[in-house]
């Protein structure tokens, strides 16, 4: 039987009618989604297919010719890979695939000497990570194309990306925190990163009973201070709060500038089956944080300091090292001595999405199991401040009465709501989780006037710069959760998707599905011509600090220290210098001192040894870097370059002679006629 809308939400809803436990929602829920089947069987073919009719024009809308480059560039995160992939837009190219939390044998990323201490953290090595969004950096609110950050949701971690290089720069490990969600969003011209904990921890007493939950757990969130020259990224402060789930943020923008918006659910402080547990309130909050008033109490010394220990990971593209420093201490505030500094806004129901528009005046919250979409208004809740119109406070935290904060609700947006984004010309794009479709609507009007299906099951979607001040309202990607048939079959595994609409017109128009790595969940687009035009070519060899770098192939060497071997290789086309080496026996331990001495574009050289318990590693023109060897068996090793470099690619080889341990071989090497 074909895959289609009609029979997916038939199975949504026998699958949640044959649940044992019926949370108290699910007969609401049942009626939406038969709601959902009548409104969604309208949008397939007759034969209940999903294909789609598309525009006469889809494929020349996406067709990119060769040797033409993409207007968009779109980072979409890589969810449970860790990574990041680069695709171009309109065309869904795939570019690039950049390692920041996960090791990558591909380019070396992870397991040569200089990368390994990005993955450090207080729990050790860690080579991997759940990589849920990625956020540009912004200048005046829009993006300036010099970054890109990306959250690390398991062992909390942030991430800096340099777009320059298109490499990790920065790893930091967020401390008193679990489940790094939401984050990595930005404040107007980046000067802070915000990481809110998804799961509540114990944070003053660590060995609790689990069951002391709501007496001993607490959530933070943390504003990480983003240096406008170098980037480089430090926690500057702290906030504790009642133990919710914190799920997702945005900052405010515009007259909203000094205010950050964080989704939170479980404010039930359920700690087991919170499926149901944390779905019994009709309302959570969204937590709405004076960042500036926060820089006041700092300021003031209200920020207490408190113990912590975490790794701050930074790559140094000068010396081609990475190094982890290991911090001790980290403020933080109490909303309790801070008054004026947190305040919650209730907001139907469990909520994900918490989404700011252009203007900076209107603040949505997606309720996963909410009817309707909730408008806050920024100047409203300004007002209900002032006007103290609350209802009473949790933890300290002033309550705002919903209505006074409430812009308006958009009434039958459709099931499950999820994620908001905006285009150029007033309007929201909602994603519906359960009903599988977007939802298009006038921001101040709050009616809905466009639907469009998804397939299957989207999570987040993106316009390019639509979460800034200026969306480039042409092109909307959609991520889905499920593809089911849309895709030739590769066993139990099916790839996950995006799929690319047209959004320049009145009514969105879907143009293509492209595969995605991972599992896709938020994305940015910009230009391209904003990032494309500082893209770095090569490093400059006489710039390289590497401690262990060979300017040139004459200061090619083999150097014994006890039982440590180094070997300064030099690579150019197609040879290594040298590619003789002997002196080596078992029970050394070999380091590999790799210099690319290439100083032209796109010629990397990659570099293996026969039974290196270890992967290749990709080195740039004018790079150095290393990789350690420690061989058991004497015999005579094969290494070659791994990246097909020139016509002679193939003859780009060497040996490397192991004798017997407790032998006493001379270090011997050379290149020809030695
Ligand atoms: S994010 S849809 Cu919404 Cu962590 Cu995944
Ligand atoms: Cu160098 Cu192939």
């Amino acid at each position: 039987m074909k895959f289609n809308v009609k029979n997916f939400s038939k199975q949504m809803v026998s699958k949640i009618s044959s649940s044992s436990i019926l949370p108290p929602i699910t007969a609401g829920l049942i009626l939406a989604i038969m709601f959902s089947i009548i409104l969604l069987a309208g949008c397939g073919k007759k034969d209940g297919s999903t294909t789609l009719s598309l525009s006469e024009d889809a494929a020349s809308k996406v067709y990119v010719p060769p040797g033409k480059h993409d207007e968009f560039y779109s980072f979409i995160s890589g969810g449970f890979s860790g990574q990041l992939a680069i695709y171009g837009l309109p065309s869904g190219r795939l570019f690039r695939v950049i390692p920041v939390f996960s090791v990558d044998p591909e380019k070396g990323w992870g397991y040569t000497e200089e990368t390994k201490p990005m993955l450090m953290t207080s729990h050790g090595f860690i080579p991997w990570d759940d990589s849920h969004h990625s956020e540009l950096s912004m200048t005046n609110g829009v993006p300036d194309g010099r970054w890109i950050f990306l959250n690390g949701n398991n062992t909390p971690r942030l991430a800096r990306i340099d777009l320059k290089t298109f490499r990790t720069a920065e790893i930091l490990e967020i401390p008193n925190s679990a489940g790094n969600h939401s984050s990595p969003f930005t404040t107007e011209n980046s000067e802070y990163v915000v990481c809110g904990t998804r799961f509540s921890i114990p944070i003053n007493e660590l060995d609790v009973p689990i069951d002391s939950y709501k007496e001993t757990f607490n959530g933070t969130v943390s504003f990480v201070k983003i240096d406008p020259q170098s980037g480089n990224m430090s926690v500057a402060f702290q906030i504790m709060s009642p133990p919710f789930d914190y799920d997702l943020s945005h900052a405010g923008k515009g007259p909203s500038h000094d205010w950050f918006f964080f989704s939170c659910y479980n404010t039930e402080q359920a700690h087991t089956l919170l499926e149901v547990n944390a779905s019994q309130k009709d309302k959570d909050f969204i937590m709405a944080v004076n960042w500036k008033k926060a820089e006041e109490y700092i300021a003031q010394g209200k920020g207490k300091d408190k113990e912590a220990e975490y790794y701050h990971n930074t790559y140094d593209e000068a010396s081609h090292t990475g190094k982890s420093e290991i911090l001790k201490t980290v403020k933080m505030l109490d909303p309790k001595d801070c008054p004026g500094m947190v305040y919650y806004i209730p907001c139907p129901k469990s909520p994900h999405g918490c989404d700011v528009d252009p203007s900076g005046e209107y603040i949505i919250g997606g309720g996963k199991l909410a009817t309707v979409i909730p408008v806050f208004s920024y100047s409203k809740m300004i007002k209900a401040i002032e006007n103290k119109e609350f209802d009473g406070d949790v933890g300290g935290i002033p309550v705002i009465k919903y209505e006074a904060a409430l812009h308006g609700e958009v009434q039958k947006p459709g099931l499950g709501p999820l994620h908001t984004e905006f285009d150029d010309k007033g309007f929201a794009y909602t994603s519906m989780f359960v009903s599988s479709e977007v939802v298009k609507w006038d921001i101040k009007k709050l009616e809905v006037v466009d639907r469009a299906p998804s397939f299957y099951s989207v999570g987040h979607i993106m316009i390019p710069g639509g979460d800034s001040k200026q969306p480039y309202g042409k092109y909307l990607v959609v991520m889905n959760k499920i593809t089911k048939d849309r895709f030739l079959p590769t066993g139990p595994e099916l790839t996950q998707s995006a799929q690319l609409y047209d959004i320049s017109g009145d009514k969105m128009k879907l143009l293509s599905d492209f595969p995605t790595i991972g599992e896709p969940h938020y994305a940015q687009g910009c230009p391209a011509d904003l990032i494309s035009k500082n893209s770095v070519k090569i490093f400059k060899i006489d710039e390289n600090k590497h401690p262990h770098a060979i300017k040139s192939v004459n200061d090619a060497k083999v150097v014994r220290n006890g039982n440590e071997v180094r070997v300064y290789l030099g690579m150019i086309r197609s040879h290594f210098t040298p590619d003789v080496i002997e002196g080596v026996k078992v029970g050394d331990k070999v380091y590999f001192h790799v210099t690319n001495l290439e100083q032209d574009w796109d010629i990397p050289h990659g570099f293996a040894v026969k039974g290196m318990n270890n992967s290749e590693m990709l080195i740039m023109p004018g790079e150095t870097q290393t990789i350690v060897w420690e061989p058991k068996v004497a015999t005579v090793y094969p290494f070659y370059c791994t990246d097909f470099c020139s016509a002679l690619h193939q003859e780009m080889q060497g040996y490397i002679r192991v004798q017997p341990a407790g032998s006493n071989p001379e270090i011997k090497y050379y290149l020809g006629n030695k």
